[in-house]
This record gives C-alpha cells, structure tokens and sequence, in this order.
C-alpha cells in the first residue's frame, strides 16, 4: 500500500503541470505508424499483448511486477488467524503475507503487417510468512519459533505467442493472440518447513512454485479504438491448461481475465490512464506430490490444498506512460501501472492481494 500514496501524488503533479497549458494537438492515427507513436497506443503497463507493430518493426521490453498479499479472506469476507485455524478440521500453519517480484524480458517482431510474434522470459522472486497455530505445536515441529519464512527464486515459464491483425477500420483495430506457456519454470523448489523434530527441507506448495509444470494455451481477443487525444481498449484473455496433471500430480485452474481501459494523452509525451481487469480462476485439481498434508492440528498449511486456489477478483489500474518523441531517446517508452483490487471472492482460504505495481521500459526498432 506504501507505493499508493507515491502514485497518487505523482498523478496529482504530473496532471496539475499538463493541464496548466493546452495539450498539443495531433492528428488522430492516419496512419498505423502514427498510431504506434502517441503514448496512449500501448495499454497500461501490466496488460500483455495488447499492441501489434508495423512489417518488418521489433520491440523489445523489460518489466518489473511486484505484488504484496497479506490478510485471510474466505469467499469475500476476512477472516482472523484463530477463525482460520479452526476451519476445515483444523490447519497448523496459516500463511501471513507473501511477495512477489518478478522480472520480465519481452521481444516481438512483425514479420508482416497483419502478424506479430511475442515471446516473454521471467525471473522471480517470491517470499511467505508464516504463524503456526500455538506455542506447544511449535516446540514440537520447528524448535519453539511460531513464525517461519520460506523462499524461492529462479527462472519462470517462457511464454510465446502470435498476434493477428484482423481488423483495421479508421481509428479502430483489433487482433488475436493464440500463445503457449513452456512450463521452464521448476516446480520442485524445497526450502525449510516445519516437521515433526524440527523443521526440515521438504517440497514447498504450488504458490511459491516458479511455473505451472503444464503446458497451457494463451489465447486472446484485444480491441483498441482511438479517437485525437484519448483511446479505449478492451481485452478477454484467458490460461487454458493442456495437461490434467504436471511431474507433481496437480495442475493449476484455467483462468479468465476481461479488461477494460482508457487512455487519455495529456501531452505528446504522456498519458494517463485507468482501467479495470476481472479475473477468474479455477481451483488447483490434483493433489500434489511431497507436499505435507498431515500436522499437528489435523492439516498442515492452506496452500498444499487445492481448493484454497482460484477465485474471482475485480482490480482497479492506475497508470502512466510515457514516450520521448522526438531527439535523443526517441521512441524509448516508460510507463507503471498500480493495480489495487476492490472486489475478490476467493476459494477456501487464501491471503488477498494487497497491491500489484508494474513497471516497465519499451522501445521499437
Ligand atoms: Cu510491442
């Protein structure tokens, strides 16, 4: 929450100083070339895939995701550690907080005007917080300490996939996406966690996994309309996993996420822009493998449930881009988005995400 204090008063600044003298007139999108080069032509930040490039152009781009989760919710309610722990014939562990930072490297080229291939590499970071349930549990599994952290970092799923220009009228166009998730990502990260005698190097749950382990297709429907100084997107995407099960015996839930947002170019040079992404997804099926199931309270830890994943969730984006258009650094974009949600109901019992800042710089050669 710390970085929406910062957001707001940089959106107050950069609004007060924009509107302090007219935004520059340009024309509205003559041609596809034109259309690329006002800052409003790319989404907020965090939504992928949502632009094609001209014939022969390349992108390449670097993006910066953090989230925060913290506080239980069951369905759309919060719930305290106590209620939690007696839940569900008892759970020993409850999750507290958790992070994520992740690191994305994208590259796409057109090789034709109607066709755009994207392919993305990630690395992540992820970090959770635990409380067991009482002091005399702890003695017994994790040497007296109630709280425990666990950790896992390494590279991510590769994503690949084709962008199809099928519609180009005026100020209106639209394409699809059909991609592929590469499950490159391990899904066999340990790190200590509390056992019987103490706490021992054991298999960690899907959450703090780096991939999916399956493959899963990535399909999606984008539309964009541009009008002089402001535009609108929509978007439908969605995860469809290939595989019933990965080399752990689960697989995550399919997802759907529909998005909507606006632009509005204050100067040549910046944007504002706001939005709001639904997303839903499935519970994780299967049950997974080296996973301890079993504690002292009769369950071990939500997360090696599959019916503590998925859920529905609404978020509101808040975002800014930003392109130099002319002279030295020409066409280098720089742009964030805050995503904080307003709505979730969620399966079982999860931690509820906090908020989700993407940053990122693009340029197209
Ligand atoms: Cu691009």
């Amino acid at each position: 929450m710390r970085y929406l204090k910062k957001t707001l008063t940089l959106f107050i600044t950069l609004a007060a100083s924009s509107t302090s003298h007219a935004a520059p007139a340009f024309p509205c999108c003559p041609t596809d070339k034109d259309t690329v080069a006002r800052p409003d032509a790319h989404a907020p930040i965090s939504v992928m895939g949502d632009h094609t490039h001209g014939e022969g152009q390349w992108m390449l781009s670097y993006r910066h995701m953090s989230m925060e989760m913290e506080n239980l919710r069951r369905g759309d309610v919060r719930v305290s550690s106590e209620e939690f722990f007696l839940a569900d014939g008892g759970y020993t562990v409850a999750p507290e907080w958790m992070s994520m930072n992740m690191h994305m490297l994208g590259i796409m080229y057109a090789p034709t005007e109607r066709l755009t291939l994207m392919a993305m590499g990630n690395y992540l970071e992820t970090e959770m917080t635990h409380e067991i349930v009482s002091q005399t549990a702890a003695i017994m599994i994790n040497g007296g300490e109630t709280k425990f952290t666990t950790y896992s970092r390494g590279l991510g799923d590769l994503k690949v996939s084709a962008l199809y220009r099928f519609y180009l009228v005026e100020n209106r166009k639209a394409h699809f996406g059909l991609g592929l998730n590469l499950p490159t990502g391990s899904i066999n990260k340990k790190d200590k966690l509390p056992s019987m005698g103490g706490a021992t190097e054991q298999q960690m749950p899907a959450s703090m996994q780096l991939g999916s382990g399956t493959f899963d297709l990535l399909p999606s429907l984008t539309f964009v309309e541009q009008f002089k100084d402001w535009s609108w997107g929509a978007q439908a995407n969605g995860v469809l996993r290939l595989e019933n099960k990965n080399s752990n015996n689960y697989r995550y839930g399919h997802k759907l996420e529909l998005l909507w947002w606006i632009g509005c170019n204050l100067a040549q040079w910046l944007s504002l822009n706001g939005g709001l992404s639904y997303n839903y997804s499935d519970e994780l099926k299967g049950v997974q493998m080296s996973v301890n199931r079993m504690g002292g309270n009769g369950r071990s830890v939500s997360t090696a449930f599959g019916e503590n994943y998925g859920g529905h969730h609404l978020d509101l984006i808040l975002g800014i881009n930003l392109i130099k258009p002319t002279g030295y650094l020409e066409n280098h974009r720089l742009a964030f988005d805050l995503r904080l949600p307003i709505w979730h109901d969620l399966n079982g019992y999860q931690l509820e995400a906090d908020s989700v800042l993407t940053f990122g710089w693009q340029k197209a050669f």
